[in-house]
């Protein structure tokens, strides 16, 4: 019997064996190191292991596949800057198991939906490209010539262009992205949906309208100088290791650090530099100096609490805000004051849910100091009011002139290793009319202006059989994409499905009628094309474009590079009618990036500058106070308050990472830093509402969320008992995805809100 596309998208729903400890109040030190050589040793042959040790994110050497923190331009650990999670990211992708036909023909799709993502991951990395035909139950061998024809095939027989989706993770680099973008638009459509739309897409939409440009301002240097960072919505410790030695340094510069968290995450309390052999010893720095324990989505609120009495203080003594800075360089001051004082404090406070003590002392902070940067993810970025969340921080920022000056501005901290890079490069389903007008100059085909879809519209739109085809240049989306009920039929629905990937996921298991999954090259690999073995580029989170190259050999003799598969579909799709020599670019990815800098802004002597050894920073208006906005000037903006309210025995939860986790990727089933080992399918609680619910620890449960009358379950959930605020838990992802709404988005951005759903737990009996 075939199992439903719903059956198959879905993590098995059964237990391991839970077992639980105190949570770590530090983070990294010797369990880290521990952690990843156990690891390591387990994934990958030690030799290998050693090379990309010593090449990971040095200058000249690869990008570490992990996050988009940067690395310091100057000094660079010898060890390799690296963290306990990127070495897992490397292990992860430098595996040595491969998979090709044999392990298809053994195992059918339906076979391969019944096992857990953990298991999906170590089957190892895919050998050959496979084609799944209309009705049948195993992917079988294709060759690259006949896999490209297939999808030039069915791209070519849609009625319309827009009739395909074309999605991208953020691993894809700038010379990939850019290619790939630029088939798409000479195909005819905008439909570029990205990870970042699941992601940042809220900042990107807050910062460019208040500040002109949708990235952050601030560089490492600044971090090292600010006098206040603000860790806000963020688990460094896990998901960004590096930035902690950044904190670090700017603690022992004599900054101080607030970190706002419904968690006490381990790396915001105590962090342990693994590259300092006496800190291992002497038991780590203490990283935050006020630790906020805020409601789920109680930001805004804390944030007018903070304004209001700020306004009040400059009012009395006139020297708390930067009025030269506010006058010269801001829009809308008036009407933003005349609107928060419609606000009550004491109202504000309570909906925060944080104790007046604690309030006041980042009250002292914030108002004795003018350097201040603000740090953020998923936690200010995945809600309804997202983007409320982040124009709210720029207003604090504004009233302090904290913004396009040394030590201060604004840090908006990236997932993937590229995410931001794609965007610069043209994967944006919204591009800018001026990105447009380059591409018909340069290229002589006029791309379609019409706004493309985002994530959540392409779901309702292969949903809706508006849209036939989807592929999917990396990522794993049936995973990362909300309510996977209606999205796994949304998938169903289509007549061809494609993956580019490095790993076996569950998108390649949730398939339209026919299915091709294509394997590439990772990060660590070397490129060999005719000219020679290729580097590409990426740029982090601050901006800084810099060169990666692979250093092992290829896990298979059958693997393209991205830039090889999208040449290859381009020219297969598009033959005699594109204007553009497809085949060329794939020989030498110079070609690439002579292009990229004729069409984007910022990159002139790309090739040059990218031999030198950290890279080039890419301009950015605010941080020189030039805001490209509406006004000419940087925003004021008025937010409301977020509206929603719990009814009795309702609970906000929040869907976030262990520390065993890439994303959708499973690198083991601990989440160590919390005390959970060896089980995902747990929910933490706070103990008073356990205890209003009648709720024991490790008791099993079911979870529902009911969001405009459609009822959605999860079952099979242990209770954690958790120092987490009264009202509020937390759940794993992508476990619970089948629970966050695909109606419950971000104003503007269209996030998906699976940081905010409303659920109720029922016990199992
Ligand atoms: N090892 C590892 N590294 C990663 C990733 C990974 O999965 N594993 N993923 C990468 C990607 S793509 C991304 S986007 C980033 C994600 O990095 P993070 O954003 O750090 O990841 P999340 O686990 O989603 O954590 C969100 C944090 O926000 C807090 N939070 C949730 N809701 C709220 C709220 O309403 N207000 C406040 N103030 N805080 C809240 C949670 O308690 C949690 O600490 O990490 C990147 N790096
Ligand atoms: N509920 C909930 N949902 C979320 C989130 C959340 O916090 N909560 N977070 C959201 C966020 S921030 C993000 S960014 C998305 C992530 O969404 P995605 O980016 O779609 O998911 P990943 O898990 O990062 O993708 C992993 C897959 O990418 C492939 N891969 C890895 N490296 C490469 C490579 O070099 N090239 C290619 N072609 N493929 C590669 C592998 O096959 C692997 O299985 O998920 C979002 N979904
Ligand atoms: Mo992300």
């Amino acid at each position: 019997m075939s199992l439903s596309p719903d059956e198959k998208a879905k993590t098995p729903e059964m237990f391991l064996s839970l077992k639980t400890k105190s949570p770590f109040k530090n983070s990294v030190g010797l369990g880290a190191i521990k952690s990843s050589l156990e690891h390591v040793s387990k994934y990958m042959n030690i030799s290998d292991a050693l090379k990309l040790s010593l090449k990971i994110n040095q200058k000249g050497g690869f990008d570490c596949p992990g996050c988009a923190w940067p690395d310091p331009d100057d000094e660079r650990s010898s060890l390799g800057e690296y963290c306990e999670n990127g070495v897992k990211a490397i292990a992860e992708e430098a595996q040595n198991k491969t998979i090709n036909r044999d392990f298809f023909e053994k195992h059918s799709v339906d076979e391969l939906s019944a096992i857990s993502d953990f298991e999906i991951g170590k089957s190892g990395r895919l050998a050959e490209p496979m084609f799944l035909a209309e009705g049948a139950s195993h992917y079988q061998p294709i060759t690259w010539e006949a896999a490209f024809e297939k999808v030039g095939e069915h791209l070519n027989a849609l009625n319309n262009p827009d009739e395909a989706v074309f999605y991208t993770s953020g691993r894809t680099t700038n010379e990939a992205a850019f290619l790939y973008q630029l088939f798409v638009r000479e195909f005819g459509t905008s439909n570029l949906p990205d990870c970042s739309n699941m992601c940042h897409e809220a900042s990107g939409s807050a910062l460019s309208e208040t500040l002109g440009i949708g990235k952050g301002s601030v560089t490492l240097d600044d971090l090292y100088k600010a006098e206040v960072v603000i860790v806000i919505g963020q688990n460094p410790g896990t998901n960004h290791p590096r930035m902690l030695t950044a904190l670090e340094k700017c603690k022992n510069n004599g900054g101080k650090i607030i970190a706002i968290n419904p968690l006490p995450e381990a790396g915001l309390i105590k962090f342990t530099n693994p590259q300092n052999p006496f800190k291992l010893l002497s038991g780590g720095t203490q990283i935050a100096d006020v630790f906020v324990p805020i409601t789920i989505n109680g930001d805004v609120a804390f944030f007018k609490a903070l304004l209001l009495k700020l306004l009040e203080k400059e009012e009395e003594s006139g020297n708390v805000f930067d009025k030269a800075f506010i006058e010269e360089f801001t829009h809308g001051y008036q009407e933003f004051t005349t609107n928060l004082k419609t606000y009550s404090f004491e109202a504000c406070l309570e909906a925060s849910g944080v104790s007046i003590e604690i309030f006041n002392e980042v009250f002292k902070l914030i108002l004795n100091n003018e350097k201040l940067i603000i740090c953020w993810a998923m936690g200010l970025t995945q809600h309804q009011n997202a983007v409320d969340n982040i124009r709210e921080i720029v207003n604090l920022l504004l009233l302090k002139g904290s913004i396009g000056k040394e030590g201060a501005g604004t840090c908006p901290v990236r997932g993937h290793s590229n995410v931001q890079g794609d965007r610069t490069v043209g994967i944006w389903e919204s591009a800018p009319q001026a990105f447009l007008d380059k591409i018909e100059a340069k290229y002589g085909f006029k791309p379609s202006t019409k706004h493309g879809y985002s994530v959540i519209d392409a779901i309702k739109a292969m949903y809706e059989k508006k849209a036939k085809v989807f592929f999917g240049l990396g990522g794993n989306f049936i995973s990362a994409v909300p309510d996977t009920k209606y999205s796994a039929q949304a998938l169903a629905n289509c007549n061809l499905t494609v993956h580019v990937s490095t790993k076996l996921n569950r998108s390649h298991l949730v398939t339209g009628r026919e299915a091709l999954i294509l394997p590439c090259l990772g990060r660590t690999e070397k490129d060999y094309q005719k000219t020679g073995v290729q580097v590409q580029s990426v740029e982090n989170s601050m901006g800084i474009v810099s060169s990666t190259k692979g250093i092992l050999e290829p896990c298979s003799d059958n693997l393209l590079s991205e830039v090889a598969v999208v040449c290859g579909i381009a020219n297969a799709t598009l033959k005699e009618r594109s204007k553009i020599n497809w085949l060329q670019y794939k020989d030498d990815y110079n070609l690439v990036r002579d292009d990229i800098q004729e069409v984007v802004d910022g990159f002139q002597d790309y090739n040059n500058r990218l031999k030198q050894p950290s890279g080039f920073y890419l301009p950015n208006g605010a941080r020189i106070r030039q805001f490209k906005t509406k006004t000419g000037k940087a925003n004021f903006s008025i937010n409301k308050l977020p509206a929603w309210k719990l009814k009795k025995d309702e609970l906000i939860m929040m869907t976030i990472r262990s520390h065993d986790q890439f994303n959708t990727t499973i690198y083991g089933l601990d989440d160590r830093y919390r005390g959970v080992f060896n089980e995902r399918r747990v929910i933490f609680m706070n103990k008073e509402d356990m205890n209003l619910q009648h709720l024991s620890e490790h008791q099993v449960v079911n979870l529902k969320s009911e969001y405009n009358g459609v009822v959605r379950e999860a079952k099979n959930f242990k209770v954690v008992g958790y120092d987490i605020p009264k009202n509020c838990c937390a759940t794993y992802f992508p476990e619970t995805n089948v629970l966050v709404p695909l109606d419950s988005f971000a104003h503007t951005a269209k996030t998906p809100a699976s940081k905010s759903v409303i659920i109720t737990v029922e016990s199992v009996k």
